[in-house]
């Protein structure tokens, strides 16, 4: 009787702390990418909710991916861009929204939404957060001290041609370290389908990126902000919003060094960031709360006024500073929007002969 009781005791004390965990946790696990978000969004939110966030970063899909496959991740949010999301949702990694939950969903773009839904139907497990190139991010100045005043700055044939690449080694050189990004721009420049799966065409691709590694200083997918600003490299493919932070911190820090973001003329990959619940969050409610914060025209507009990258919120738009809505590599012409490419959504077999390329691209051999 007296064990009955104890294990009914203890059983209802589980119960109660099961159920606590769900109501009262006061936390969330977000995983975005690095320099992706204001100063202060997390503190506020925090500051409204009660709610204290563990706030990780990533550079890459890739190292993304590898942590929501190798099976419970630990977090409530993470932010795929649509690429990857594709892949996902079909491997059951993400919960469907109760958008119920979002009242704030109105004030995104209906257009955006709908281009993001060719990833994910009915935008059933995601919204659009920020969206933008992969282009070109250089120092004026110094391109044009290697190679002249009339450096192809606007095309692929700054660093894809090895006479370019090799002169440009001087002030150095950069790429993400991406497959599934970069390939796809060397794919485009050889004048085959981004999506191409001939593995002779990727070959090719690879070969490409072989015959310019020799003057390639590094494949890394956040450092080139810094370094572009502080005058180490003079030439990295990046992100567009990456880019416009690189040239701000070089204007604050007063120096001389000037930074450009040019979307080549034969075209360059866009992505949009999804935010996302992983089928095994913790504290789902919690990501509810800071999915509908995140879709506040208040709180998206800031964002986007700190890290240069365009959102995805109509609602926000009178709220961005006029800098950055009149900056053509974050709001790129019509024209040059209908040059820009999606990143292909490559099945995982195709995704895997990718990798084993670009690790021999980056070793040189
Ligand atoms: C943030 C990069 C996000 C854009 N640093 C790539 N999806």
């Amino acid at each position: 009787m007296k064990m009955l009781g104890r294990t009914l005791l203890t059983l209802s004390l589980l119960g109660a702390m099961a159920t606590g965990v769900q109501a009262n946790d006061k936390v969330l696990r977000v995983y975005n990418w690095s320099d992706y978000i204001a100063p202060d969004t997390v503190k506020k939110f925090e500051d409204e909710t009660g709610i204290q966030v563990t706030y990780d970063v990533f550079d890459s899909n890739e190292t993304l991916e590898a942590r929501l496959l190798a099976g419970k991740s630990g977090y409530d949010l993470v932010v795929p861009s649509n690429s990857f999301l594709a892949k996902q949702v079909k491997a059951g990694v993400y919960q469907t929204l109760d958008k119920s939950k979002l009242p704030n969903w109105k004030n995104l773009n209906p257009v955006l939404l709908k281009n993001a839904s060719a990833s994910d139907p009915d935008n059933a497990h995601a919204f659009p957060y920020m969206w933008g190139s992969i282009g070109i991010g250089f120092n004026p100045e110094k391109v044009k001290e290697v190679l002249g005043a009339n450096a192809p700055t606007n095309s692929w044939d700054l660093l894809f041609k090895p006479e370019n690449a090799e002169k440009l080694k001087a002030c150095g050189i950069s790429f993400l370290d991406s497959p599934t990004e970069m390939i796809p721009a060397a794919l485009h420049y050889l004048g085959y389908p981004v999506n191409d799966q001939d593995k002779a065409h990727i070959a090719e691709a690879e070969a490409l990126f072989m015959k310019i590694r020799p003057s390639v200083s590094y494949f890394h997918s956040s450092k080139y902000i810094s370094d572009l600003a502080n005058g180490n490299i003079c030439v990295a493919v990046g992100y567009s919003g990456d880019v416009l932070q690189a040239k701000a911190r070089a204007l604050e820090a007063g120096d001389k060094v000037k930074i450009d973001y040019s979307i080549p003329k034969e075209g360059a990959g866009s992505f949009y960031d999804m935010v996302a619940i992983p089928r095994d969050a913790a504290n789902v409610e919690n990501a509810y709360l800071f999915m509908n914060f995140l879709m506040r025209p208040d709180v998206i507009a800031d964002i986007t006024n700190n890290i240069g990258y365009s959102n995805a919120n109509a609602a926000a738009t009178p709220l961005v500073d006029e800098a950055i809505r009149n900056d053509p590599g974050s709001y790129p012409s019509q024209e040059v929007m209908a040059t820009l490419y999606a990143i292909p959504d490559m099945p995982i077999g195709v995704q895997r002969v990718m990798t084993r390329g670009w690790t021999k691209v980056k070793l040189g051999k």
